[in-house]
């Protein structure tokens, strides 16, 4: 079943649209998850390629530059004609996802689709960005221009490549930045066959560029770049903490972070049981648990516990875990040895720590870094699998008996990213979303991302929003223009 390898058409760095080898020569390996072995070898920039694609960046946002004097509406022609491209060569990128990710080919199809959504979204907005006339004291007429913050750095991680690069570039392109992306170094094929999309689409050159490489080499290197005017990052919480010294260190770059979590979702005893199960699953365990917004502390209410715990593990049990293109398979491997020895360790933590096993537990076969979908019972709040974002098929099932009882214990992180409650009960579900220290709450579902709606962390989950008319803001500058008159009227 597993397929072949497809005809990888972009290995190097894109800059100023084209495509060129690292000032170095060096290259890296990407690896296949499933197999462990190399796809193929990409450029590995580092701080000399950022500095020529910062430059061709700046260049092409210089004044009277061909994407500086483009109409509004244009650029989102140019975004929507992006948007086409991606739809034509949808098999082929969600290919190229499933080898260098290990997601099922389903989801890799799944995050194609919601990123063309996301462009489209986003390239509806370019003309409809204004500012205010306001009401000013003193004999002033007074207006707010939204303005483009200039070069934005973007640095992505490798759980859901192209569709975090669809979250960077749509708010960025359709305010008018121009953008230096480093994808994550596990995953960089995608962001290197959209940066082709990108020419042939018609935009101009240096408004996209990508280097391939590492964090501490080129991914330190965007975040310290003086030109540099704002840096948007979504990753761990200990390289959001760098990139924030970076840009206080070098030019106080705006700077957003969409890091880690430890998301709770509650489930109150008033549930179809069966189905709470199911959506408590998916929660923890779409993307094989890789996902920032992961419910991985699922609360459930003392009263209906113990028949949770078994429709839980009759879940995981039942997952099919395997080659990520066969059709009926529901979980690939994890991303790397890193993350499987990361995985792997925490689930020990939990079984030594005294929580009760009830599923999985173990590798799945000896090629690849395949992971039993793991469910745990009797998790207490003191124990690593229930404080540290684990970001794998592990699912920790906590028990609580009173409302107040569940909200401290939820907020007790110092994560905030998401959180989840599951009830009949309109009081107890809205008592819940103001009371949660989380910047999505889903009542009766989970992960209802959308590309209107605004998605971020409170606490050391994340600054500023992405998605929706909020992704925008954290592009533009607002300048307040003031013109003295005679008198006013
Ligand atoms: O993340 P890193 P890693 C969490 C998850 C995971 C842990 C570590 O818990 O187990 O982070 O994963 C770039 N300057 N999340 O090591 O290192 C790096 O090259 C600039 C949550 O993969 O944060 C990559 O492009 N950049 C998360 C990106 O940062 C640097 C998704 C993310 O890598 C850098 C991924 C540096 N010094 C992991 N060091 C989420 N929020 O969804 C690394 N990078």
């Amino acid at each position: 079943m597993m397929r072949k390898i497809p005809d990888i058409k972009c290995t190097q760095l894109f800059i100023n649209n084209e495509f060129v080898d690292a000032a170095s020569g060096k290259t890296f390996p990407t690896i296949n998850p499933a197999t462990g072995n190399v796809i193929t070898k990409v450029s590995e920039g580092d701080k000399a390629d950022v500095d020529k694609a910062v430059a061709a960046a700046k260049q092409a946002f210089s004044r009277g530059s061909a994407w500086r004097n483009m109409n509004a509406s244009a650029r989102g022609k140019l975004m929507n004609k992006f948007a086409d491209l991606i739809a034509r060569d949808s098999e082929y990128i969600a290919t190229l996802e499933t080898f260098d990710n290990g997601k099922t080919y389903a989801n890799a199809v799944f995050d194609i689709e919601a990123s063309i959504e996301i462009i489209r979204y986003y390239a509806g907005w370019c003309d409809k960005i204004f500012g205010d006339t306001i009401p000013a004291d003193g004999s002033l007429v007074t207006f707010t221009r939204k303005e483009p913050v200039g070069v934005v750095g973007q640095i992505i991680p490798w759980n859901y490549p192209f569709l975090m690069l669809a979250w960077k570039w749509g708010p960025a392109l359709a305010t008018g930045c121009t953008i230096v992306l480093k994808p994550a170094e596990q995953t960089p094929l995608t962001a290197l066959y959209a940066a082709a999309l990108t020419k042939e689409a018609g935009f101009p050159p240096g408004v996209v560029n990508v280097i391939t490489g590492y964090g501490p080499t080129a991914g330190a290197a965007i975040a310290e770049h003086p030109d540099v005017r704002k840096i948007a990052f979504t990753g761990s919480t200990e390289v959001g903490h760098l990139i924030m010294a970076a840009s206080a260190k070098s030019n106080l770059k705006r700077v957003s972070l969409e890091l880690g979590g430890k998301s709770p979702l509650v489930v109150f005893d008033d549930v179809d049981v069966k189905e709470a199960a199911e959506i408590a699953y998916n929660a923890i365990f779409v993307n094989h648990g890789q996902n920032c917004c992961a419910g991985s502390r699922t609360f459930v209410h003392a009263k209906i516990y113990d028949q949770f715990v078994t429709c839980a593990k009759q879940l995981a049990l039942k997952t099919k875990v395997g080659d990520p293109f066969d059709p009926v398979t529901q979980q690939g491997p994890q991303i790397d040895q890193d993350m499987f020895d990361k995985v792997l360790g925490l689930i020990k933590s939990g079984k030594d720590e005294g929580a009760v096993l009830e599923a999985g537990g173990e590798p799945q076969g000896k090629v690849g870094y395949f992971v039993k979908p793991t469910v745990f019972s009797n998790v207490t709040d003191d124990m690593r699998i229930a404080k540290e974002e684990i970001f794998g098929p592990v699912q920790s099932i906590l028990k609580f008996e009173t409302m107040d009882e569940v909200i401290e214990r939820a907020n007790n992180t110092n994560y905030g990213l998401a959180s989840g409650i599951l009830t009949k009960d309109i009081d107890k579900a809205l008592v819940f979303a103001q009371a949660v220290q989380a910047g999505s709450v889903w009542i009766n579902c989970y992960d209802a991302i959308t590309p209107q709606t605004p998605f971020g962390g409170f606490k050391q989950s994340g600054i500023g929003r992405e998605l929706g008319s909020e992704g925008l803001k954290e592009y533009l500058e607002t300048k307040t223009v003031s013109i003295k008159v005679p008198t006013r009227n």
